[in-house]
């Protein structure tokens, strides 16, 4: 047995950048995905609808979105029902909330983390809630410059931010040195 698959987008994907599942944004029951583009660093909106297809995309970041390297889909981190992104901008090393609003956009973007985000994190993802506060937690991977007591190249170690429920996060704690290699997400 192998599975099926199927095209849910027959081109121009070549030239979108951290596509990126987002959770329901438009509020229909179906998770959605965001994709930047690359030319113009637009933000577009693709709904999921009932066929498993995806909609006709809505513009939701008018541009500068070229200046963000990762982007997660956090699922809702302020606790207003609509699910969140964090975006990590390349020059700055900071991650942002934009915080997804009910008409389907973006709203206000705050800061999360105000630097380092650049520097020794090479991978972020979102794992849900694992701790049981219902707010949805953040998954660092470490690079090779990630340092600990004093000694630099630990890649693959695996650091977790918990939600606060407010949209931030909390200092991390290491959790395990096990994602040696680990090279999927992103
Ligand atoms: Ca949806
Ligand atoms: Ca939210």
């Amino acid at each position: 047995m192998h599975a099926q698959h199927q095209l849910i987008g027959a081109r121009g994907w070549n030239g979108m950048a951290h596509i990126t599942a987002f959770g329901d944004l438009t509020g229909d029951g179906r998770s959605d995905l965001v994709a930047a583009e690359k030319s113009t660093g637009k933000l577009r909106l693709y709904p999921g609808t009932a066929t498993g297809t995806l909609g006709s995309h809505k513009l939701i970041g008018t541009g500068g979105w070229k200046a963000m390297n990762a982007l997660v889909g956090m699922g809702d981190t302020n606790g207003d029902g609509r699910p969140d992104l964090y975006a990590r901008e390349a020059s700055t090393g900071k991650l942002w909330l934009y915080p997804g609003t009910r008409t389907g956009g973006l709203g206000s973007r705050t800061l999360v983390g105000t630097r380092g985000w650049n520097s020794s994190m090479g991978h972020l993802f979102s794992v849900g809630d694992s701790n049981g506060t219902d707010a949805p937690d953040l998954i660092a991977v470490t690079d090779r410059s990630y340092v600990i007591d004093g000694w630099s190249d630990n890649p693959g170690w695996q650091l977790l931010y918990t939600g606060r429920g407010d949209g931030r996060i909390e200092a991390a704690w290491r959790v395990t040195d096990t994602w040696w290699g680990f090279t999927a997400f992103c």
